[in-house]
This record gives structure tokens, sequence and C-alpha cells, in this order.
């Protein structure tokens, strides 16, 4: 009886005041195919490379590189940014949303290879948004990852 107290008490410790992802709607979630950039100078590979056979990722051919997404929240909040990507070794890219820098090093984990079947969803940054256009940047000094897609999630704040 205590036990099951004690733990039910932690739960609603742990649940006050922090953020937790808004389970589903479509307004809560923005999914953006990574190689369908709205400008840049950064390569769509759907297949022609290898990298991207099946799935479509935006690639570089040499170093220094950018993309730029533009896209609209229709709910006002805090998101969390993820990225899908497969790389060998980190390739840090900054991600800014509107110019402001929301993370200086996403990107920055080795997936195990650059293929399809080596892709992962890694988180990359939380910001809030507001309802709205908004444009996000990827760019970076040295060659992006294989990049498969961009995902945002609304997340809601439970409790005080
Ligand atoms: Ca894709």
């Amino acid at each position: 009886m205590r036990l099951s107290y004690s733990l039910a008490a932690i739960s609603v410790l742990t649940a006050v005041g922090a953020f937790v992802l808004l389970s589903c709607g479509s307004s809560a979630r923005i999914e953006i195919e990574a190689e369908n950039f709205s400008r840049g100078d950064a390569v769509a590979d759907c297949g022609e490379f290898g990298y991207g056979k099946g799935i479509g990722v935006v690639i570089t051919l040499k170093p220094g590189a950018h993309v730029e997404y533009d896209f609209e929240v229709f709910s006002s909040g805090n998101y969390r940014i993820e990225l899908r990507y497969a790389s060998v070794g980190p390739r840090p890219l900054r991600l800014l949303i509107d110019g402001k820098m929301v993370n200086p090093q996403a990107a920055d984990q080795d997936t195990g290879g650059f293929l399809p079947a080596n892709q992962k969803w890694l988180p990359a940054g939380e910001t809030r948004l507001e309802s709205g256009r908004h444009t996000l940047r990827l760019e970076c000094d040295g060659v992006f990852p294989a990049i498969d897609k961009i995902r945002l999630k609304k997340l809601v704040k439970i409790g005080g």
C-alpha cells in the first residue's frame, strides 16, 4: 500500500511542469521531405547517387551548403524538431528558424552508414513557434549527412 502511494506521488511530481508530446492531431505535427527544399545549394538525391533510393534525401557534393524550408504552423506552442538522416561520423549542421539559432550541432550522430537502411530519427532541438509561416534553415561548413525528413512535433505542458 505504501509502495504504490509513493510511486503515484513520484509520477505526479515528474509530470508537473514537464513538456510531453501531443499524441495526435494533424495541426500538432509537421513533416517535410528534406529533398523538397524551398531554396538552397545542396543536391536532392532520389536514387541517382545511391543514398536516397526509394526515399529521397538531400546531400552535398562539396563543403559549405545550405537549404531552406518554408512551412506553416497552425497551432502556436513549443515544438520538438527531429531529423531523419544517415551518416558515418558526425556531420553537424546549424539549424535556424527565421534566422534564429535553434541548434548549432544538429545531426551530429553517427548512424552507421549513409544508405536508406542506416536512416534514423534523432532529436535536433526544441523551439517556440507562433502560428503562421516560418523558414527552417540547415547549413554547414562541411558536408551534410544524407537527410531524408524533417519533423516538428508540438509539445504540451501538463500540470503547473
Ligand atoms: Ca525523403
